[in-house]
């Protein structure tokens, strides 16, 4: 064996992969994994791990970058700074959202999206599609075109006025993934419900920030699951129900699971952090930045999404990172003002802390395993989307996309964090883990420093999601 046999080693590795534990060296070459075992040769560089965890990268399957916005709202993250914000908190793959306009061709909303990541990505990325006009062109011509080009999932909206597409035409979009092996996404809520509880609640005056939770309670998001749900049974094709924030939706979930569909679901960790108090009490302003759809609920709801994850109802963790600054006309104040809870922008940011929180207050606080973690935030969001194993595993072959753990005592600040957001929904907040080092295709990318490194980030063409031969 030549002396130097590798372009890098991670010693003493506390692996942690999906399915088990154990000690070993990691060599990478040309960022790839190319050897796991005791003792390897040595590399050009050195990392020791010892005592210390190590998992595959992140891959964060919801987020949402430079996603052009109706006026005045506007991201606050590019993909230099999101992917930036990823990168210090773990994540080496980001999958974000290629958004079709009402009357744009999806073609047009892909070349532009290319157009805003290029050069720009400090890590990996693929794009979901988002469908909102599915015309005889998109349906029949752009949408098997784009995911025979690796872009093999979409979500569609039940909800928002821009965005919502109704029955007739989420079956014609889930008939498509079925032809063509796509898997379809699903923002469940009940648009008409949402706009006739609006009404009621701004003609009673009851404008600010809590009255957004008033506005789409549970119900809405039940009805609108179950209907998600029946409908993939008509069509017979998998869904992934994203952002599930409560009890009513994964007892719909839990029902079709039981009746033999192959229904997935994702999670987020505002339903696990935060509540409906979160919005604010009274006439309080400042809720605005919790604001996400759907709403943060209650602390029984919060057992109801931990349990979810630890017993494998939910196949996927994402932060659904949506960035918009509590300041400005273009965030949380929409034209400078302190407008109805309809106006404020929906989203929170939150690409940088999801790993660390789960890592956190799930493994380390003993509500998941150690494998259901890695499980969640990187391995079956790789086989969802169709990125595994190169991404989402620690094996030989795939990319050297690794977080290298460090234990002890971290506290959230907005001034700690990489994103372009003034603010966090989790300030303050004790965690007792965060990423020592990043790695993204065998390069240092954070380790306590940021190591920027923009020409690096590549688009990953996704394969057909390996959903279809099972996820676990
Ligand atoms: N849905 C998302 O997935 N992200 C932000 C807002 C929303 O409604
Ligand atoms: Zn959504
Ligand atoms: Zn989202």
């Amino acid at each position: 064996m030549p002396k130097e046999s590798f372009d890098l080693v991670v010693r003493n590795a506390q692996i942690a992969t999906a399915s088990e534990q154990y000690r070993a060296d990691i060599g990478i070459v040309g960022g790839k994994i190319t050897q796991i075992g005791a003792q390897l040769g040595a590399g050009t560089h050195e990392i020791d791990a010892s005592g210390r965890v190590v998992t595959p990268g992140g891959v964060d399957a919801h987020c949402h970058l430079d996603q052009p916005m109706e006026p005045p709202a506007k991201m606050a993250d590019n993909f230099d700074s999101g992917t930036r914000s990823a990168a210090c908190g773990g994540t080496t793959t980001v999958i974000p959202f290629a958004a079709q306009q009402k009357g744009q061709s999806l073609l047009a909303a892909v070349e532009d999206y290319h157009q805003r990541a290029a050069g720009m990505a400090h890590v990996d990325y693929a794009f979901h599609l988002i469908v909102s006009d599915p015309t005889p062109e998109v349906l029949n011509k752009e949408l098997p075109a784009l995911i025979a080009q690796g872009y093999t999932s979409f979500k569609i909206y039940m909800t928002y006025e821009d965005m919502k597409l109704d029955d007739i035409e989420i079956l014609n979009v889930l008939a498509v993934a079925r032809a063509h092996k796509a898997l379809t996404m699903i923002h469940a809520e009940n648009a008409d419900c949402i706009e006739w509880l609006t009404r009621r609640l701004e003609a009673a005056g009851h404008t600010a920030p809590r009255f957004h939770a008033h506005s789409r309670p549970m119900l809405v998001e039940r009805e609108a699951t179950h209907r998600a749900i029946s409908l993939a049974e008509l069509v017979d094709t998998p869904i992934l129900i994203v952002h599930v924030s409560g009890r009513e939706a994964v007892e719909q979930i839990r029902w079709a699971r039981a009746h033999g569909l192959n229904i997935l679901a994702e999670t987020c960790p505002q339903y696990l952090f935060l509540t409906a108090d979160d919005l604010g009490l009274d006439d309080q302003y400042e809720g605005a930045r919790c604001i996400c759809s759907p709403p943060p609920r209650d602390r029984a709801n919060q057992e109801v999404i931990w349990h979810a994850l630890s017993d494998g109802l939910f196949a996927v963790f994402s932060s659904d990172h949506a960035p918009f600054t509590y300041e400005g006309s273009d965030g949380k104040h929409p034209d400078g003002s302190q407008a109805s809870f309809r106006y404020i922008p929906n989203g929170i940011p939150g690409i940088e802390t999801r790993m660390a929180l789960l890592f956190s207050e799930g493994v380390l606080g003993g509500r998941i395993t150690l494998e259901k973690f890695v499980e969640l935030i990187a391995t079956n969001p790789a086989k969802a989307y169709g990125l595994h194993p190169r991404k989402g595993s620690i094996s030989i072959g795939a990319d050297a996309d690794l977080v290298i753990w460090e234990e002890g005592e971290f506290t959230i600040t907005n001034q700690n964090l990489h994103h372009a957001v003034d603010y966090t929904p989790y300030e303050g907040m004790h965690l007792r883990a965060w990423p020592a080092i990043t790695l993204s295709r065998g390069r240092v990318i954070w380790d306590g420093q940021f190591h920027p490194a923009r020409e690096h980030g590549q688009f990953l063409p996704c394969d057909a999601p390996s959903i279809f031969a099972r996820i676990g």
